[in-house]
């Protein structure tokens, strides 16, 4: 009985991650802008992975305010929630709360549901660029990357890689600062987020949702990050409406 368990996990998970070596997309990061595009890209029908170095798929959502465990969508947002089965409270004319932990929940439930491959405990930590563009990611565990070990890492390929990494935009530094390439507007850095202002934020994580290299596109808190823009802290309408724009760039963007 138990090698049987121990052959059905191993087999089941070298399946699923042999299927991860050449995806249509790859995600780093699982917070709720990454979930929301891969939950829409696997609804389509492209071969999705997610790579999130956190043992628990969900990013900053499962912790709300300061621990209060709710957070605050505007009313924009409101249909996403509504297609994602998400229940919702009116707080304002304009805003909304939710329980994180079913938002977070729900977020992650729909993108596995709907056929994206998370691998969890795994960290991006490099890229594969070949002839100008980025064609898949370097992954290892993330015990492995955070007590540098000296292991060698293995490769997935991809035909479009996102950075959702939130805050520190990791891959799109991996891009500027090691190998010193310049982003598509002309950038060779990132500017990393400015202070709390939580409208100006919400746009923004909007307005620059992008590729910001050939076949690297950023959403979230990191297009925040990467274009210099405001945090804006547990509103989260920017981080959905982002998740939305990034699936049509990058079905587009497949579809080329
Ligand atoms: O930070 P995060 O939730 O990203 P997001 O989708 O949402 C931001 C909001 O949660 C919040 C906010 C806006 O309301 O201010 O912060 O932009 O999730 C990012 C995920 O990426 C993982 C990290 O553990 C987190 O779960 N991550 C970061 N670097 C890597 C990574 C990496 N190198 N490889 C894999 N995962």
């Amino acid at each position: 009985m138990e090698k049987d368990i121990s052959t059905s996990i191993l087999s089941a998970w070298t399946q699923k991650l042999q299927a991860a070596t050449a995806s249509d997309l790859i995600i780093a990061g699982a917070g709720p802008s990454g979930l929301i595009c891969a939950s829409e890209l696997a609804r389509l029908g492209y071969a999705v992975t997610i790579i999130e170095k956190n043992l628990a798929p969900g990013g900053g959502m499962w912790g709300g305010a300061m621990l209060f465990n709710e957070i605050v969508i505007p009313s924009a947002a409101i249909p996403i929630l509504e297609a994602y089965k998400i229940s919702y409270k009116q707080a304002t004319k304009e805003l909304y709360t939710v329980d994180s932990c079913e938002a977070t929940s729900a977020l992650i439930y729909h993108a596995s549901h709907n056929g994206a491959k998370i691998f969890n405990a795994v960290v991006v930590e490099d890229l594969i660029i070949t002839e100008n563009k980025v064609n898949g990611v370097v992954i290892n565990w993330a015990p492995v990357h955070e007590r540098g070990m000296q292991v060698d890492p293995l490769c997935l390929e991809a035909k479009a890689v996102l950075d959702a990494t939130g805050h520190p935009c990791e891959v799109v530094s991996i891009l500027t600062a090691k190998n010193h390439f310049r982003l598509t507007d002309g950038k060779s850095s990132i500017e990393y987020e400015r202070s709390m202002n939580a409208k100006m934020g919400e746009k923004a994580a909007v307005e620059h949702t992008a590729e910001v290299f050939p076949g690297l596109f950023v959403c979230g808190m990191a297009a925040c990050g990467v274009s210099g823009s405001n945090r804006m802290g547990p509103i989260f309408g920017g981080m959905l409406l982002s998740g939305m724009k990034v699936t049509k760039l990058i079905a587009a963007a497949l579809e080329r």
